[in-house]
Formats: C-alpha cells, sequence, structure tokens
C-alpha cells in the first residue's frame, strides 16, 4: 500500500512536470510578404539589387521562440509579383514537397512546426532557381533559445550578422551556379555595413562596454561559400555549432561557417580598456569587398544597442 501511494505521488509529480512544460510552450504566429524591390546593398545607396525579399528587406526580419514553442506561419505571394516564392524553415521537421511547396503570385499558404531543436537556424525561400532567391536576398535567421541553459551564460549583448555573396546579374543563373561574378559580401544586406574604417557612409558599428560578454547569431547565406569567421584583435571565447550549447567548442581563433550553417559565436573584451575588434570573414575575397563588421567596446557604449529588437541594426 506504502509503495503503491509513493507511486502514485510520482506520477502525479512528473504528470505536473509535463504539463507545466505544456502550458510554456506558446505559439508564435509569423506572417510574411513576399516582396520583390530594388534596394541598396552600400551604405551610399546608390548601388541597386533587383532584390526578392520577405517583407521588403533583406535579411527578413528575425524569428525568435523558445525550444518547444509552435511557429504558426503564414507566407503571402501577392499578385502583383512575378515570381513563385516559397519559406524554407531550417528548424522544421516536416515535408519538403508540402509546407516547403512553392506558391504562384495571387496565393498564400499556411503551416506550423514545433521548434524541437534549439539553435540558430537559416530560413530563405525554396523556390525554383533556389540559387537565385537566396542570391537576390531571401532569406533570414530564426533563432531557438535552448530550454537547458546549464553551459550557455547569459549575454550581456546580442548581435545577428547574415552574410551572403553579391552578385550584381543575379539573373545569369550559369554564373550562381559557377560561382562567377560575385562582387562583395553583403552583411545584413550591405557591404560594410557596420564598418565605417572601411567605408565613410557606414553610420554604425556594434558596441558594447569593456568586459562584457558579446553573442554574435552568425548565418551564412551565401549560395556557395564557406566563411571564416574571426574576430580581429580577439577570440572566440565560445562557439556554439549550429548555436546549440551542447556542441560548444571553446577558445578559437577562426571557425568556418558551413554554407546554410547558423552558428552562434561569445567574445568577450578585456575589461581594463577600450578595444575595437574587427568581426571578418577571413577568406579575402570577402573581407575586402564587404564582410567587416566593427565592434567597438567602451565605457560610453550605447545602452540599447544588442538589446531588444536592436539585436538587428538596420
Ligand atoms: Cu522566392
Amino acid at each position: 500500500m506504502y509503495k503503491l501511494k509513493n507511486t502514485a505521488v510520482a506520477v502525479m509529480l512528473v504528470t505536473g512536470l509535463f504539463s507545466a512544460q505544456q502550458i510554456f510552450a506558446k505559439t508564435v504566429k509569423v506572417t510574411m510578404t513576399a516582396m520583390e524591390v530594388d534596394l541598396p546593398v552600400n551604405n551610399k545607396g546608390d548601388v541597386k539589387m533587383a532584390a526578392w525579399t520577405f517583407d521588403g528587406s533583406i535579411p527578413g526580419k528575425p524569428v525568435r521562440v523558445d525550444e518547444g514553442d509552435t511557429v504558426d506561419f503564414t507566407l503571402i505571394n501577392p499578385p502583383e509579383n512575378k515570381n513563385s516564392h516559397a519559406m524554407d524553415f531550417h528548424a522544421a521537421q516536416v515535408d519538403v514537397l508540402n509546407e516547403f511547396g512553392e506558391i504562384k503570385p495571387g496565393q498564400s499558404k499556411h503551416f506550423k512546426f514545433e521548434a524541437k531543436t534549439p539553435g540558430v537556424f537559416m530560413y530563405h525561400c525554396g523556390a525554383s532557381t533556389m540559387a537565385q532567391h537566396i542570391a537576390k536576398g531571401m532569406y533570414g535567421m530564426i533563432i531557438v533559445d535552448p530550454k537547458d541553459k546549464k553551459n550557455y551564460p547569459k549575454a550581456d549583448r546580442e548581435y545577428m550578422l547574415i552574410q551572403q555573396q553579391y552578385f550584381p546579374d543575379s539573373e545569369n543563373i550559369t554564373g550562381l551556379l559557377e560561382n562567377t561574378g560575385w562582387k562583395g559580401a553583403l552583411i545584413n544586406g550591405k557591404m560594410f555595413h557596420y564598418s565605417p574604417v572601411h567605408d565613410p557612409n557606414a553610420t554604425q558599428v556594434l558596441e558594447s562596454k569593456p568586459g562584457e560578454r558579446v553573442r554574435i547569431f552568425f548565418v551564412n547565406a551565401n549560395i556557395n561559400n564557406p566563411v571564416a569567421l574571426h574576430p580581429i584583435a580577439g577570440i572566440w571565447d565560445r562557439v556554439y555549432i549550429n548555436g546549440n550549447p551542447k556542441n560548444t567548442l571553446y577558445g578559437i581563433q577562426t571557425y568556418n561557417v558551413a554554407v546554410a550553417e547558423g552558428s552562434t559565436f561569445d567574445i568577450v573584451s578585456p575589461a581594463d580598456r577600450p578595444t575595437n575588434v574587427a568581426i571578418v570573414d577571413h577568406a579575402m575575397g570577402a573581407a575586402l569587398r564587404g564582410a567587416i563588421t566593427v565592434l567597438m567596446n567602451k565605457p560610453d557604449a550605447d545602452p540599447k544597442k544588442g538589446r531588444g529588437d536592436q539585436i538587428l541594426i538596420r
């Protein structure tokens, strides 16, 4: 009898835990509209790309959920567009022909998925020819924050960076597939977006205070090239492969981010002095043509930067 009672209590406790988890998991509604628009790809604004986008910007808006949440997603392809579009969330486990299938102008599509695996994931348009839809800017990032924070110290600031190869002639599909004719690297949609050192028209940098832990969520949206991500004048304190703290590397100078990989990078600057770090793709063809991001570690860092919706600086 005593044993039976104990078992009953244990069952009740376990059931209670499970239902608590179910209560805490939420459904996050996300709607995006495919928009075919011309966008500047430099800070001055005089170099434009015939872009295809989610909601009119490169990258698309950040999606951020907790592990276990359900994403309730709607894609709208307005009738004035000329092309079919689609959505492929790398954080989802669904049916490529069903949920990820393309829709024509004038159609919309709705699907749900549970974000079961924590990490940093790319999302992108998977309509044919996929290389072209990505090269024209149809991509973004979904962050699935891990439930287990054991090996995941709290960051003082967080920033999102997404890199892509810039092909001025994105109508030339052969060039995209043969990797010829790319002329620059876009960071969050612009060459040298956060590097006033290399482009006097750049007005933004990433900021933190000396000694703070800065967390960079990074996605490689290049259609062909890996990214050798290195912080010049720094060392990655931790690299979380795929953004999952279960896959943690320590003390890394350069980490090669595969095409379509998302990973998370922590850097902690010296606490006793202001410093600057240049986060680069150490592949020079990318670095010297746009893939340099300045992180300034200074006592008067803007308290809003790297927090809330300022994790993506437009
Ligand atoms: Cu598309």
